[in-house]
């Protein structure tokens, strides 16, 4: 089993890309509702929640976990790698969504579909878009830095998106305010031209249509469902160990995908529907 976890139900758009892209894996979901959100948090808070998440899991029989959420990625990931995992948890592992997005970036062959002349260039400048506690870690430069040290990236904190499409408003109420927040964000940005703009928050797929409406026509909207999946498929093919043995007749099988709150399981069932796509 390979287990999923975030800070809420941000997490199930990675989860619900991570099924569609193999159907028979096997996969167990953990949102902290009971912590969430985690975007104002202090450092070590999130790092101790995301530890105690990734525990949880790990008790579930998982060898492999994937922080969905950017936050906790953002903040706790590498130290959790460095000082943590070996010691606690050698032989299992944790993946985060910041490196499939720097992977994209990088235009890596595993993220591209067609041949290698129609690839679209490296963008030169990225705005990321996340949460305040991921802008403040300061880890997407960082990583994007690592491997494409020419990028620019600027970053916007976001801290009224998540907030925003909470609201469960429909689409005609969302739309409107999403869009006027978005321009603004852009006008914070100085009219800086983007060539690419990073989603980094579990909840901005639900709203990419609405910035690539903002953004000046060109610009690619980078969503990390997808990339994650793609990277994940990547990384089992290298990792072998960790990829659990598919489960035949996909989602409908018993144990194939289990989700569990550490809050109130069913106001999140009600709101995890708008997240996960069923
Ligand atoms: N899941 C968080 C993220 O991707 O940054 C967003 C929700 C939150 O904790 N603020």
């Amino acid at each position: 089993m390979i287990g999923v976890f975030d800070s809420g139900h941000g997490g199930l758009t990675v989860l619900r890309a991570l099924v569609a892209a193999a159907p028979g894996r096997p996969f167990v979901y953990l949102g902290d509702h009971a912590a969430a959100p985690y975007g104002p948090r202090s450092e070590e808070d999130i790092y101790r929640l995301t530890v105690q998440g990734v525990e949880r899991l790990f008790a579930q029989g998982c060898g492999l976990v994937v922080l969905a959420c950017n936050t906790a990625a953002a903040v706790a990931l590498r130290r959790m790698q460095r000082t943590w995992l070996p010691v606690a948890h050698p032989g299992r592992n944790v993946l985060g969504v910041l490196v499939p997005m720097v992977e994209a970036i990088t235009r890596v062959p595993w993220m591209q579909d067609g041949p290698a002349a129609d690839w679209r260039p490296e963008p030169r400048t990225v705005g990321v878009f996340a949460t305040p506690a991921t802008v403040a870690s300061g880890s997407f430069p960082r990583e994007i830095g690592k491997r494409a040290p020419d990028v620019r990236v600027v970053q916007q904190a976001c801290p009224d998106l998540v907030p925003l499409i909470e609201r469960g408003a429909g689409d005609a109420e969302l739309a409107p305010a999403v869009r006027g927040y978005v321009r603004a964000l852009l006008e914070q940005l100085g009219g800086r031209p983007l060539d690419a703009a990073v989603l980094g928050c579990t909840h901005y797929p639900l709203v990419a249509h609405l910035f690539t409406e903002a953004l000046p026509p060109g610009v690619e909207v980078l969503c990390q469902p997808s990339l994650v999946a793609r990277s994940l498929d990547n990384y089992l093919e290298r990792h072998p160990e960790y990829a659990p043995a598919p489960v035949p007749s996909a989602g409908e099988a018993p144990g194939v995908l289990r989700f569990f709150t550490t809050g109130a399981a069913e106001p999140v069932g009600a709101l995890a529907g708008r997240f996960f796509g069923r």
